[in-house]
């Protein structure tokens, strides 16, 4: 039987990851759940230890302060990867991705190591309308800059099968934020991880704030830019 992990990180989502944790459960009632939570001021971890008497399939991992997204997904790499899991789920915890989907993506890697849930070619985007623009402009930049075969390189919502997660780990990093994401894609595609895409619907969060701070947009666009210069670069030492 296949191990799979279904991993969340959360900050302040005190309002949404009871709904979270009841349609993973609902969606994939035979997996685990890992949640990263960093201490949320508003008890968001008091809230999961509690809701874990209940579903003893979650594991909960508090760390002492907001050390940000990216560290965050590292970690749930490497706890798969080390306590032997077939597929590692990643998605928000705000209701922006819908568990219900989860399915959806996993069934990606039936033909590839990777999957990543698409906003386009049959996936919808939900979110206000500076939101689908923002990411809209993203993803054109990046299928232009970094052509890997994909339409989607923002959302989190991805299915890893185990070559993928060995890929992503060995990758070195030099990005955090919303580049991380598109940098784990580039660290994938260098080591040859053969990648899929699915429609998902990206809704609006929930309830609560967003907590990525603006200027990530700014962050990401240098950071393609950067990643695509090293692409060059490294094609050029090649001839
Ligand atoms: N552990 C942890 N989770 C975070 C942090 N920043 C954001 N998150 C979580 O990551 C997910 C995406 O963040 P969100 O604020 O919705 O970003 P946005 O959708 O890009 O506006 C949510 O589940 C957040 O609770 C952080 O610094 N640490
Ligand atoms: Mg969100």
């Amino acid at each position: 039987m296949t191990k799979e992990l279904i991993f969340t990180a959360t900050y302040n989502e005190r309002d949404n990851i009871g709904w979270w944790i009841q349609e993973v459960a609902k969606a994939r009632p035979s997996s685990d759940i890992l949640i990263v939570d960093d201490n949320s001021p508003d008890g968001t971890g008091e809230l999961i230890s509690e809701m874990s008497k209940e579903f003893p399939q979650i594991t909960l991992h508090s760390r002492v302060g907001k050390l940000g997204l990216s560290s965050a997904h590292l970690y749930a790499l490497q706890y798969a990867y080390e306590n032997d899991y077939d597929v590692l789920v990643t998605m928000d915890a705000d209701g922006s991705h819908l568990p219900s989907q989860i399915p959806k993506v996993v069934g990606g890697l039936d033909n590839a190591q990777f999957c990543i849930g698409t906003r386009t070619h049959g996936g919808t985007h939900q979110a206000k309308k500076s939101r689908q623009l923002l990411s809209h402009g993203a993803n054109t930049i990046a299928r232009v800059l970094l052509p890997m075969g994909l339409t989607e390189y923002t959302t989190s919502f991805r299915a890893f099968s185990r070559p993928a997660m060995k890929a992503a780990l060995s990758h070195e990093y030099g990005f955090s934020g919303y580049a991380f994401f598109i940098e784990c894609l580039e660290g994938m595609h260098q080591q040859g991880i053969v990648m899929a895409e699915r429609p998902i619907d990206f809704l609006d969060r929930q309830g609560g704030v967003s907590k990525i701070p603006k200027n990530q947009i700014v962050v990401s666009a240098g950071a393609l830019t950067q990643m695509s210069w090293a692409r060059i670069r490294r094609r050029a030492s090649k001839n």
